[in-house]
């Protein structure tokens, strides 16, 4: 069969820092491809909707598969499978991914017949089958399967992260992929899942808080076809097992592979593992980012990080020592008046770090889905890109947007512009000498993305489909197993 595996456009901020290959969808090709199937993916963060509908035409895919991992991509794609099914009557369509997982029924229901099914969970073991059972009514009993007609049971987990490498070969013009300086940067996953249990992340409930790895040498065999100099560690929490992380490093020693990285950790794994990440130095470790979220104990309680301001300013001084350039986030509340910006900024400035803001926002799948009693003041997902603000913020919405915007203007000239062009001059000059351009345009695109008027009035654009409100608001959490995608977990930490 011709099966098209399509990831929706990019979300304008992200736009700025980095363009990423589509890593999740790449693993599911592999599997469907392994099952004899023909497959093309099309990645419309670098393609446009025009190259879509050419790709149509030429491919003729009898299956087209949507990635949503992002709740603000739900729009998009529903759209695009509706436009779709007028096309290709026949074509068999379906959509999976991170944020669909938790609202696969709703979206079924806004694409009145455009989508087949919703694939909750992950997607490498169910794809093949489902391809299998296209035309059968045993469809919507398979794990994980949603259609109009019912669900399957919850999806299991698959135990051998080694056995489905991505199919990097099927992503074309895999230059325009990079993350800051790093241009142009692959992908790669050294573990899967995450065991802590923040209230405003997700990660955790989609993997059940389970923690799997890839074997060391799989793992660094997979980095070592890499074509790129530069390669993104998407793991939720890299080097929870300091032994994993050592162990793989050895192996790309052994390989002889020498890369640049840029990896997401915890400030507390980074204090306690330090070894490792010095190690990894060595390897070519030069960028991290580390999710601070907040400078008060209290707030720091509040989102369960399990950590105290001061074990996130000892990792911040471990990480200068050690060499890395670092960027944090910090979660700005929608409570938040002036003052508040104020104290951030005003810290922010003070630090060599990069600091990011996101704006609070409770996602299906969180726990604060369930518990956060302010009502949700819209129900567009396009908003829900924590960018916006979905709750109701003490100033006044503009305000408040203004004060994001300023803050965040503030904070990039330390990294963006002028200041960034001087410190990266040589680099920036070698890259565009090797047509590499993304770096170089990304140090000025802050300004025609970031504004405040652009982002008030995304919230009066109109509205044609609405997300489904969580069922009822209550101060008790929620418990954790209710908000799990599969079922069981393989491993725990
Ligand atoms: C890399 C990454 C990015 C990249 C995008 C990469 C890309 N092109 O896809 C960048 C940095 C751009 C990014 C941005 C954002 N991200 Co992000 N990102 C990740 C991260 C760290 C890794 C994703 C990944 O590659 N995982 C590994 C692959 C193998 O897993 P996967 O993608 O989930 O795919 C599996 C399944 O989902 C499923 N599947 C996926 N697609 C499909 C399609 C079909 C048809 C099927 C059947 C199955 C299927 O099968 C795959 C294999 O098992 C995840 C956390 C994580 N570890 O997953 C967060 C994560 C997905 N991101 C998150 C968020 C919040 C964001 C932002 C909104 C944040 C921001 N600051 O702006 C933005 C907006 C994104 C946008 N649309 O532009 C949240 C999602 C929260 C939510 N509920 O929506 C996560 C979970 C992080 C977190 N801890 O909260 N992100
Ligand atoms: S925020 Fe980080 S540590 Fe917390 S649950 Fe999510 S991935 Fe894990």
């Amino acid at each position: 069969m011709r099966v098209l595996l399509v990831h929706p456009s990019a979300l304008m901020y992200s736009e700025i820092y980095l363009r990423l290959e589509p890593l999740g969808l790449e693993c599911v090709a592999t599997s469907i491809r392994e099952a004899g199937h023909e497959v093309r993916l099309l990645d419309l963060q670098i393609f446009t909707d025009g190259d879509y509908w050419r790709e149509l035409e030429t491919f003729r895919p009898q299956a087209i598969g949507f990635s949503v991992n992002y709740l603000a991509n739900v729009p998009e794609v529903i759209d695009l499978a509706v436009a779709t099914r007028r096309r290709l009557p026949d074509c068999f369509i379906f959509a999976g991914g991170h944020s669909v997982s938790f609202i696969a029924a709703e979206v079924v229901e806004h694409a009145r017949g455009a989508l087949d099914c919703v694939v909750r969970g992950e997607g490498e073991l169910i794809a093949p089958q489902l391809l299998e059972a296209i035309g059968d009514a045993r469809l919507s009993t398979l794990p994980g399967v949603i259609t109009a007609d019912g669900a399957g049971p919850a999806p299991p987990m698959h135990d051998d992260l080694d056995r489905f490498p991505p199919a990097r070969d099927l992503a074309r013009r895999r230059r325009k992929y990079f993350i800051g300086v790093l241009d142009p940067c692959a992908s790669a996953e050294l573990s899967r899942g995450c065991p802590w249990d923040c209230s405003f992340c997700s990660a955790w409930t989609f993997y059940g808080r389970s923690y799997r790895k890839a074997s060391p040498e799989a793992a660094a065999a997979d980095i070592a076809r890499i074509a790129e100099p530069n390669v993104f560690l998407v793991d939720d929490v890299a080097f929870v097992h300091p032994e994993h992380g050592l162990a793989v490093g050895r192996e790309l020693e052994r390989l002889r592979v020498r890369k640049q990285y840029y990896l997401e950790t915890r400030c507390d794994v980074l204090v306690r593992n330090r070894e490792v990440f010095e190690y990894w130095r060595r390897l070519g470790l030069r960028y991290m980012f580390l999710g601070l979220e907040a400078l008060d104990e209290e707030s720091l309680k509040l989102h369960r990080k399990r950590i105290t301001p001061n074990e996130n300013l000892r990792a911040l001084e471990i990480a200068r020592k050690i060499g890395f350039t670092v960027a944090v986030n910090i979660i700005a509340d929608p409570s938040w008046d002036e003052r508040q910006f104020a104290v951030v900024r005003d810290w922010a400035l003070t630090v060599p770090e990069i600091v990011h803001f996101t704006v609070a926002t409770p996602y299906p799948g969180t726990e604060i889905w369930h518990t956060e009693s302010r009502r949700l003041s819209t129900l567009d997902y396009r908003l829900f890109d924590v960018q916006h603000a979905v709750l109701p913020t003490r100033l006044p919405l503009a305000r408040f947007y203004e004060e994001l915007v300023k803050t965040q203007s503030v904070l990039n000239r330390k990294h963006l512009g002028l200041a960034a062009l001087r410190d990266t001059a040589g680099l920036a000059f070698r890259l565009a000498l090797r047509g590499q351009t993304n770096f170089i345009r990304m140090l000025w695109k802050f300004g025609s993305v970031y504004s405040r008027d652009r982002q008030y009035s995304d919230h009066f654009k109109p509205l044609k489909y609405s997300m489904r409100p969580p069922e009822a608001h209550s101060a008790s959490r929620p418990r954790a197993r209710d908000l799990f995608v599969h079922l069981g977990a393989p491993s725990r930490a």
